[in-house]
């Protein structure tokens, strides 16, 4: 098998298999643990490598990669130093069912277990962080471990992959045929499941279809939304998954996100089936596990997933598909339509609810800067293929209830709630289509986490736009303990830089918006600039929610102690 093949290093297998699996882009920060690695893609010009400035951000870029494309992002990074900082991107691939795979440089192999510079043992570090975790010993193993790698990372419910590299096995020669590329392995849903599943949703009075989870393709996407308006179905979204169906459709009636609106929540324990496809059913989904009874979800339930082990898992419901989202989608699309269905009027109240939400809150005083106004002039001025990507904190609430989303166009938010997240995935976005818009949503805080990788869009000559939302504050902390500990606070106010000289300072375009009337300009010149571009919103920090303010919630908990 192997007579006629060339020695190659470990470190040259490696680029071969990437090639072999169609990797176009890799996420790195160096380290000399791989510089085999590094030194093959020296010779790999197809694979566009991104030099990233703090493990954490590239691990995010490469989970960003992973859910706008689907295909695994990957990441290269150093031992023990390396792959703790990275571990933030790992996690967050885990909880959001994203393909991902890490390349980590190891000790050498005869040095391993003496606690050697940088050693750690990888497999137990990322045990609960990763789909699974190896270690390659044997340069002739580089092609077989990393096909299956792959395919681990893709297949059923999709996450990341990490594999260690020993140093010397990078250095020593060896000969193996490469393979790829990998073909993700999804089940499909049997003719059995579907009538039944056509049975349940046809006897039912109030029935709702909640969509989520990863593995939506553009096609699976328009497929489900055929299904729900044929069926004239009202499908809500889970969290940070608002991109699956288009929300200007009569059937799309929400997300049940960390700011889920009330009545959707109310609508949804009042239906009497959920039909959840895709979506794990998780804590920020279902309210903290209030919206179904558990085991028994007290009503029809009718959960599809691409994993057998996710199936039953807190709720046991009626009918369990185990099958991929594209093709769940395609056979529901292609069901019979059901006639006359009772729940017209359901459908139509509870979008009626949605879009009443669309109407910003009035708040007393009216604030210099209303960014309710602002999200509702966005809404209009994005294109259909916009790639909006959310950083984790209470600003996210802005765009989630107030932006329309939908397909080629994108929302990239980690449903893991790491902070960070914001600026690395626009990054990523915008390296993936250059031509597109990307907006970024940050706070003060996730920003100054991650926000040095604008430095790395401006290395690469990409430019998006960061939106970024100042309030001096943890806000989410702060409103947490505004409701247990009212008037009581403490590590949660944030001293800043001026975030616009920040920008310039970077090479970037910088801008400082105080009023409503100032967004549109400073929005238009950061696009016209071409440049990546932070605008400061100097927001009043009494806007905790696009619900309330700091000031009604301290009310609140202070009168709820009192009686
Ligand atoms: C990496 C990480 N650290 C800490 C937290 C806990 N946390 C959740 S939201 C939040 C505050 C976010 O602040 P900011 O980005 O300014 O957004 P705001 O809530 O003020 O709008 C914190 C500290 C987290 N989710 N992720
Ligand atoms: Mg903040």
């Amino acid at each position: 098998m192997t007579a006629n093949l060339p020695m190659m290093s470990g470190g040259q297998l490696v680029v071969a298999a990437l090639r072999a699996q169609g990797v176009r882009m890799a996420f790195s920060v160096a380290g000399e643990s791989y510089l085999e690695v590094l030194d093959a893609l020296y010779d790999a010009p197809e694979i566009r490598l991104v030099t990233c400035r703090q493990e954490g951000g590239a691990a995010f870029m490469a989970e960003a990669y992973g859910k706008l494309t689907g295909e695994p992002g990957v990441l290269l990074v150093t031992r023990g130093p390396g792959a703790c900082n990275a571990s933030i991107g790992v996690h967050t691939a885990f909880q959001d069912s994203t393909p991902m795979i890490v390349l980590v440089g190891q000790v050498a192999r005869h040095q391993i277990d003496r606690e050697a510079f940088q050693e750690v043992d990888f497999r137990k570090m990322y045990a609960p962080l990763a789909k699974w975790v190896t270690q390659i010993d044997m340069a002739e193993r580089v092609p077989e471990l990393l096909n299956q790698a792959f395919q681990v990372a893709t297949s059923g419910r999709p996450g990341p992959v990490v594999v260690a590299l020993p140093e010397d096995m990078l250095r020593e020669l060896g000969a193996a045929a490469v393979a790829g590329p990998y073909h993700a392995v999804r089940a499909h849903p049997g003719a059995a499941d579907l009538a039944e599943l056509r049975r349940l949703v046809a006897a039912a009075e109030r029935p709702i279809m909640l969509v989520g989870g990863s593995g939506w393709s553009d096609a699976a996407a328009a497929d489900i939304a055929r299904f729900a308006e044929a069926n004239q179905l009202p499908v809500c979204s889970s969290f940070r998954r608002q991109d699956i169906v288009d929300n200007r459709l009569s059937t799309f009636v929400g997300d049940l996100g960390t700011g889920a609106a009330p009545a959707l929540v109310a609508r949804v324990k009042a239906a009497d089936l959920l039909l959840a496809v895709g979506a794990r059913i998780g804590e920020i989904t279902s309210q903290s596990y209030t919206l179904l009874g558990i085991p028994d979800p007290g009503k029809t339930l009718i959960h599809v997933h691409a994993a057998a082990e996710e199936l039953g898992r807190v709720f046991r419901p009626t009918l369990a598909i185990q099958s991929g989202m594209p093709e769940f989608a395609a056979a529901a699309a292609a069901l019979e339509p059901i006639r006359a269905p009772r729940w017209g009027q359901w459908r139509e109240a509870a979008r009626a609810e949605y879009e009443a939400g669309l109407a910003p809150t009035a708040f007393d005083p009216a604030p210099a800067l209303d960014l309710g106004q602002v999200m509702s002039w966005l809404r209009e001025r994005l294109p259909d293929d916009a790639i909006v990507t959310s950083d984790a904190g209470n600003f996210s609430g802005w765009p989630n209830r107030f932006l329309q989303y939908r397909r080629p166009g994108r929302q990239l938010g980690p449903t893991s709630g790491a902070m960070g997240y914001g600026v690395p995935a626009a990054v990523a976005a915008k390296l993936v289509h250059p031509g597109r818009l990307v907006v970024g949503f940050c706070g003060d805080g996730g920003f100054m986490m991650t926000g040095q990788e604008l430095m790395t869009a401006l290395g690469e000559g990409v430019g998006p736009i960061i939106l970024l939302f100042n309030n001096a504050m943890y806000g989410t902390i702060r409103m947490h303990q505004e409701r247990r500990f009212p008037g009581r606070v403490v590590g949660t106010a944030l001293r800043n830089p001026d975030f616009a000289a920040l920008a310039a300072a970077y090479g970037g375009f910088g801008a400082t918006v105080q009023r409503t009337e100032e967004f549109a300009p400073a929005f238009e010149a950061a696009l016209a600039s071409g440049r990546a571009a932070i605008i400061e919103l100097q927001m009043d920090p009494e806007m905790i929610t696009t619900r309330t303010t700091l000031r009604a919630l301290r009310r609140q908990a202070e009168t709820a102690r009192a009686s």
